[in-house]
């Protein structure tokens, strides 16, 4: 049976920074404005007044301090409050494929490998820039690679399902060394003017390697012992955006065409869901989760992550068990649980063993069980 390692990582971490006081302060700008311009049907009480929001809420609610954008100044615009992007021509690359690019040469750079070596992509995100021709092939052919390449969603999950694709296409022999990167331009899909989520995510781009045990020449590997995915339909984390927009003759910029979330639904049924999940995928190993050494979760709540934690170890975690990267990134979608890892594994030693898991709209759960080598 082929072996099937992690063999190297990278992530694109955008230029600007958000923090949850500018955040507060251009939203409470807009706030203003609004309630201003609309201040006779507030007071005739046809129209709800914009309520301010509060770094103290955000920070007790979510544990999230600041965000990396790839565009600020039209984020904190209170008359805009959307990033502004250049469109680009059709012989550039797009955005979303430049992240990829530069997180997939630094997982390249790690693993040893030069981007002819990759004979497969997968660009596994929450939202694609475009329908077609898929971001995956723009970025094989940017970094060189042979192969063939393909997008899939599965919202915050997409990078570990992307990662069992990987896994089961090294097995079979139809790759050899895998690309999988996780480009999440989330600022473009937040509704930055609806006070309940305005301060959930943030942008980034990992990228991971995926070969066989017997090609890889990192110094640093990890096995994947196996992998699990769970699907179970909800609609309480959802964006109605698509191409039957237009043909439904309903209003292209609506509310429903950006994130919108039942938030403590999705706290409530989603954590344990995802401890059941973990703890079953342990056992098929024969692994109980207190003999884990790293949980690397997706990064949603700090509070959704110390109860997952709980459920499984029955005891508290601690940011040795559980790493925290949502204070710095906030939620960057299917980013996150790499991010943690990405940034959190090197103090490890041989023969440990950690958990990569998602958890996040759809419902969707990944877990990859992975061991140092
Ligand atoms: N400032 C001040 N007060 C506020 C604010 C604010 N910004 N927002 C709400 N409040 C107030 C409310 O009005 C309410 O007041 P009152 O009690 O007087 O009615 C009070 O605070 C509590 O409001 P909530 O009940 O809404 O607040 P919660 O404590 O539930 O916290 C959270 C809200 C933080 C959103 C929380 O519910 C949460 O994190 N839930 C988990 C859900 C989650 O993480 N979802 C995302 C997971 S899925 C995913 O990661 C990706 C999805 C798919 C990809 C899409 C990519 C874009």
């Amino acid at each position: 049976m082929t072996r099937v390692v992690i063999s190297g990582t990278g992530l694109y971490q955008p230029p600007h920074v958000i923090t949850n006081a500018e955040l507060v302060e251009a939203f409470n700008a807009y706030a203003a404005l609004q309630n201003k311009q609309h201040a006779d049907a507030i007071a005739a009480g046809t129209r709800a007044a914009i309520t301010n929001s509060s770094v103290e809420f955000i920070e007790k609610a979510s544990g999230i301090k600041q965000r990396y954008v790839i565009d600020k100044a039209g984020v904190l615009d209170p008359t805009r409050m959307y990033p502004r992007f250049e469109a680009r021509a059709d012989e550039q690359l797009s955005l979303m494929a430049e992240i990829a690019v530069d997180a997939a040469k630094q997982a390249l750079a790690a693993a040893g490998k030069t981007g002819a070596d990759v004979d497969a992509v997968l660009c596994a995100a929450a939202n694609m820039q475009r329908a077609y021709p898929a971001m995956a092939v723009e970025i094989q052919q940017a970094i060189g690679a042979g192969g063939y390449g393909f997008d899939m969603n599965v919202a915050c999950s997409s990078a570990t399902f992307a990662i069992e694709q990987a896994v089961n296409a090294v097995k079979a022999g139809s790759a050899r060394c895998v690309l999988v990167v996780n480009p999440e331009i989330t600022s473009a899909h937040l509704e930055w003017r609806d006070r309940d989520c305005h301060f959930i995510f943030g942008d980034v781009c990992t990228a991971v390697i995926i070969e066989a045990a017997d090609t890889a020449t990192s110094s640093e590997q990890w096995e994947i012992l196996g992998t699990k995915l769970a699907t179970e339909f909800s609609s309480n984390i959802r964006n109605n955006f698509g191409f039957m927009n237009r043909a439904e003759d309903n209003d292209p910029l609506g509310r429903d065409k950006t994130f919108y979330q039942e938030g403590r639904k999705v706290f409530k049924e989603v954590v344990p869901m995802a401890a059941a999940h973990i703890e079953k995928h342990l056992h098929t190993l024969r692994v109980e989760p207190t003999q884990v050494r790293r949980f690397w979760l997706h990064q949603a709540n700090q509070g959704m992550n110390q109860l997952v934690i709980k459920k499984l170890l029955g005891s508290d975690g601690n940011a040795d068990i559980a790493p925290l990267i949502l204070d710095e990134f906030a939620n960057t979608a299917s980013a996150g649980s790499v991010i943690a890892f990405h940034r959190h594994h090197s103090d490890l030693a041989k023969g440990d063993l950690g958990v990569i898991c998602s958890f996040g709209a759809g419902y969707s759960i990944g877990s990859v069980i992975v061991k140092k080598r």
